[in-house]
């Protein structure tokens, strides 16, 4: 039987839907989990094409984040970790779409299209998230690839990022890490106990920190790594997924988009806290103050610590190298404003998406890029490794210069450059405020968020909106920008933006003023003009911020 005749007999047996239409999205394939067996079937057939013209290993996540437990999804990675390249966006989306009778030419459309040799051998690594559905459907990508005679390594349940990690490591062969749990867990724990021994008095108190695992593979994955750790941080776990449901009240998305903390969790007064997302990619921290406020310190604040403590060492070790922070529209206007005129690194804004942001952090010699939900991490450039590691062997250099080179040495180390971590994030923003002696609120304390709201509303057409300057700005429909613009300048500092959600059926609206009730009311306006110009289906959006 060729290749072909088993790929459409076993095709059929992972049927699509007829009629079901899906779009490889900001994050991959995500929807309600039964529809996406056939997806799952498809994209081990493409992920195998991929690993045949990259003559690498391609890996395939099946998650769906932060979304609901009855959703799933899946991405492709690509080579170095990164997220898969655009162009084979499309032929997913293409796959997922197609028609069993359509599936076979559709796949022979990309092998021509790409130059494939289907004779070459692939590897495709997998992994999976907590969810219950993620056991079956990892079983059809795995039919998908053995079908085009491709090798599988399944690491079954592993966060998103560590996935990323394996499949960078196999294809630098060593260079980056071993592409093992074990490989993974050393990496990180050696990078971090060689930098809290800089630490300024790192006493149990200290290293205490307040865990939410979202109910999801961070909170087993964190046990694992604690175990190398040698007592140097002391984690104390909530939602650990014992009891609680997937994300549900919990999680980095719903603390930052509620601005409140995590059900399920015990939070002492000035305790310093965290939540991962459902597949550990993105963090969060945050605390209850004396007075019972909560105070949030997202993406932005993050993405700050790390490049000040960055900036700092680079000028000790007198290395001169540029380095950027990436951010989306949602960043805060204060972040900007300080990374900006404070600290004087350069701000660049891309479109929503770690994809958009990757790809600018590549263009720096040090790219800090961080979305203000969490979703971040640094890039080194070759020179700047190189600059760092050769300093780090220089003997005739000063010792406070080789101090600072070995911290940076240790902390490219202790980075999952493949993308956004929640575990390495958490590491590098312990072992930052260890460094600096600093407490969670003077973390907090280094600028101050201006208020600010993100809200959600239904149309029946999402895409009628069409946006440009980093998505600052909405092109179509008419009039919608004007309605902003004349809203926005009732109110002090303000600033409001909309664009369709990549990963739900919805509009997204985000407003920032002086004061909460205005970011509020700014919020609520913004979404009245949306329903009444682009079209809103349903109730007309009530401001359910107010209780
Ligand atoms: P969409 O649904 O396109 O806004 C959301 C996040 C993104 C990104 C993706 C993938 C916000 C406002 N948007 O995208 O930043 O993380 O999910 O997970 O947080
Ligand atoms: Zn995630």
């Amino acid at each position: 039987m060729s290749q072909f005749e088993e790929v459409f007999q076993k095709s059929s047996l992972h049927p699509k839907p007829k009629g079901l239409t899906l779009q490889y999205g900001t994050a991959g394939f995500r929807t309600v989990a039964k529809h996406l067996d056939h997806v799952m079937f498809r994209m081990g057939l493409l992920a195998t094409l991929r690993s045949k013209q990259t003559k690498s290993t391609i890996g395939v996540m099946v998650t769906a984040s932060h979304n609901p437990e009855e959703d799933n999804g899946v991405k492709l990675i690509d080579p170095m970790g990164e997220m898969v390249n655009s162009d084979w966006e499309g032929y997913a989306t293409q796959l997922a779409n197609a028609e069993q009778e359509a599936l076979c030419p559709a796949l022979k459309d990309i092998i021509e299209k790409e130059a494939i040799s289907i004779s070459e051998i692939a590897s495709v690594f997998i992994g999976r998230d907590t969810r219950p559905s993620s056991e079956s459907l990892s079983q059809a990508v795995l039919d998908g690839v053995s079908c085009l005679g491709g090798h599988t390594q399944d690491y079954g349940l592993v966060t998103t990022p560590q996935l990323h990690y394996m499949v960078r490591s196999r294809n630098t062969h060593g260079g980056y890490g071993t592409d093992t749990l074990q490989g993974y867990y050393q990496k990180l724990s050696e990078a971090f106990i060689e930098l809290t021994r800089n630490a300024q008095n790192h006493t149990d108190d200290q290293k205490r920190l307040v865990v939410d695992g979202a109910n999801g593979i961070g909170a087993p994955k964190l046990r694992e790594l604690e175990a190398f750790l040698n007592s140097e941080l002391l984690v104390v776990l909530f939602n650990v997924g014992c009891s609680g449901k997937l994300n549900y009240l919990c999680g980095a998305d719903y603390v930052k988009v509620h601005q409140k903390p995590p059900q399920g969790m015990h939070m002492e007064a000035g305790e310093r806290c965290c939540s991962f997302d459902g597949d550990a990619d993105r963090i969060v921290y945050y605390y209850n103050d004396s007075a019972g406020s909560f105070h949030l310190l997202d993406g932005d604040k993050i993405a700050t610590l790390i490049s000040t403590y960055l900036k700092e060492l680079l000028i000790q070790a007198g290395l001169n190298l540029q380095i950027a922070v990436v951010q989306t529209a949602y960043a805060n206007g204060s972040s900007t404003r300080y990374l900006e005129d404070i600290l004087k690194v350069t701000v660049y804004c891309t479109k929503t998406g770690v994809k958009h942001l990757h790809h600018a952090a590549q263009m720096f010699d040090i790219g800090v890029y961080f979305e203000a939900n969490g979703h971040g991490t640094v890039l080194f450039s070759k020179k700047a490794e190189e600059q760092i590691q050769q300093l780090t062997q220089d003997s005739n250099v000063s010792k406070a210069k080789k101090r600072a080179a070995k911290l940076l040495k240790n902390t490219i180390n202790l980075i999952n450059q493949a993308t956004g971590d929640a575990i390495s994030d958490m590491l590098i923003i312990e072992a930052v405020l260890a460094i600096r002696g600093m407490t969670v609120q003077e973390w907090d304390s280094i600028y101050t968020d201006l208020p600010n709201r993100q809200l959600k509303v239904k149309v029946s057409d999402r895409c009628v909106i069409d946006t440009t300057d980093a998505e600052r700005r909405a092109v179509t429909p008419a009039g919608l920008q004007d309605a902003i613009d004349a809203l926005v300048k009732k109110y002090t500092k303000a600033r409001a933006f909309v664009r369709p959600s990549g990963t739900e059926d919805v509009v997204r609206v985000y407003a920032e003023a002086n004061t909460q009730e205005s970011a509020d009311d700014l919020a609520h306006e913004v979404c009245l003009a949306v329903y009444r110009l682009a079209g809103g289906v349903g109730d007309v959006p009530k401001p359910d911020h107010k209780h």
